[in-house]
């Protein structure tokens, strides 16, 4: 890396529940949580979050995979869940059930709260980014969270019975259906949101979380200028396989990997993202696809990927740093 490894600026590309996790390892293993250093320069750490999933309920922007980072960052997250806050109640939504709203996508009073204020600064006209930064700070995280795209980006699911919305295939019908594919409304004419390809310039270390590849990092990588910015970045670039011993380890990544025809392994995922990031990190029970990994033309790192607890997060997060400081990790 060309730049102090006590002071390395790392970009992160994230989804949800797998992002947000290592979003936090690396705000614990770097300085200020990876905020700017001494509170001001550059931030340590940049988070740019997939908003594919985004969606609107009782008139509210409900941004899912932002919110995760956010909260999982600030750490108010609920641990259990992986999603929304800890001791939330729900006395908003039972009464929003006694008024005839659907009320499948479950909201906590307090997680409410984020989307009322998220809603009204967008219908003032603010973009997104600018109130993801004033969220985060409000919840006191250090770290840079970023939008990939202030537009509108909506994920549709092609099923066997239709085309119907991310969250209507994922909460509503538990992501049991075949996915046929995938398209990203609205991305085409979206642009990156501020900050967004500096951060992937500037940064001595590029990782794509293990989040799900086609749900949660195409759409980040598709907005106009991303994957491009990702392809020829200086950055050493890391990818950790969302895939550990055939399965994933949260969410539909296995079946949706084997319905689109691919490989249900760390191989399959390395396949994906060939020319894209220069060292594959996948975890120690995978450690017999190294040889095949490393013949696709990645450096591979093997080490456990499963991020338990917070330390889990931390040292997987130093590991990337330190495999990021050697060529040949
Ligand atoms: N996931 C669920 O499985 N069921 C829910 O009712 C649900 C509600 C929800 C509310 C706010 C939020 O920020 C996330 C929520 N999630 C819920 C998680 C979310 O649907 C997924 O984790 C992501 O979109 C996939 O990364």
């Amino acid at each position: 890396m060309s730049t102090s490894l006590n002071s390395p600026r790392v970009t992160l590309l994230a989804g949800g529940v797998g992002g947000a996790r290592l979003a936090h390892g690396f705000a614990c293993a770097l300085p200020d949580g990876g905020g700017p250093a001494g509170g001001t320069g550059p931030q340590a750490l940049t988070v740019v979050v997939n908003v594919g999933d985004d969606t609107e309920r009782h008139g509210l922007t409900v941004s899912p995979d932002l919110d995760t980072v956010m909260y999982t960052l600030a750490e108010v997250n609920d641990e259990q869940r992986g999603w929304g806050l800890q001791a939330e109640s729900y006395a908003t939504l039972s009464q929003l059930e006694r008024l005839g709203e659907d009320t499948w996508f479950t909201l906590g009073d307090k997680d409410l709260a984020t989307h009322v204020v998220r809603t009204a600064r967008l219908h003032e006209g603010q973009p997104l980014s600018a109130v993801t930064a004033q969220l985060a700070a409000a919840l006191g995280v250090r770290a840079r969270l970023l939008p990939v795209t202030d537009d509108r980006v909506r994920t549709l699911v092609d099923t066997p019975s239709g085309r119907i919305a991310f969250q209507e295939y994922f909460v509503r019908r538990h992501h049991a259906d075949a996915v046929l594919g995938l398209a990203f409304e609205g991305i085409e004419r979206s642009r990156p949101a501020p900050g967004v390809l500096d951060a992937v310039r500037d940064a001595d270390l590029l990782v794509v979380a293990p989040s799900n590849p086609f749900l949660s990092v195409e759409p980040v990588l598709a907005v106009p200028g991303v994957r491009e910015a990702v392809r020829s970045t200086p950055a050493r670039r890391v990818a950790v396989s969302p895939i550990v011993g055939g399965q994933a380890i949260k969410g539909p990544a296995a079946q949706i990997l084997e319905s689109l025809g691919h490989e249900v392994s760390a191989l399959g995922v390395a396949r994906l993202y060939t020319g894209l990031v220069d060292v594959l990190c996948i975890d120690d029970v995978d450690a017999h696809l190294a040889g095949p990994i490393r013949d696709l033309g990645f450096d591979v790192l093997v080490t456990d990927t499963v991020m338990g607890g917070p330390e889990g997060r931390e040292r997987l997060a130093r590991e990337l740093l330190a495999a990021a400081g050697r060529r040949g990790a």
